[in-house]
């Protein structure tokens, strides 16, 4: 079954960024299972290496953000999506939107990315 960091790499990297044409945000919720049961309100894709961001887990990549979290101290490229409309049933429509940000994760206890709070 499902680790809590392969889910957490299902939800959250994509990398490079997949081309799926215009409408990245629609076609990688559905993809990566984030319609069901209901669409995904938002939800971060970042492009970057899984090496780099199991990094942000160590000094060399981040620094403690409290609350058990961790703050990036590089940029990442990332997309975020942002749920369209007001219904959460599917077919979901999404906003994209790219941009490069510092991600705010948190790391379990073998130093692997098991949740992402959200990106400053
Ligand atoms: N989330 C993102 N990106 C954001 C904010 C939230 O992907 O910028 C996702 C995370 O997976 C988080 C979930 O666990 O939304 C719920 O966020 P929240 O409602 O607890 O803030």
């Amino acid at each position: 079954c499902e680790t809590p960091y392969e889910k957490f790499l299902r939800q959250h990297h994509n990398n490079p960024k997949s081309s799926v044409g215009k409408q990245y945000c629609d076609v990688m919720m559905k993809r990566r299972g984030l319609d069901k049961p209901a669409c995904k309100e938002v939800n971060t894709f970042i492009h970057g290496t899984k090496n780099n961001i199991i990094a942000v887990c160590t000094a060399s990549g981040g620094k403690d953000y409290g609350n058990r979290l961790r703050v990036a101290l590089r940029p990442f490229t990332v997309t975020t999506c942002r749920l369209k409309g007001g219904s959460t049933r599917p077919p979901c429509k999404y906003s994209d939107n790219k941009s490069s940000r510092y991600i705010v994760i948190a790391c379990n206890r073998n130093g692997k990315p098991v949740h992402f709070d959200e990106s400053i």
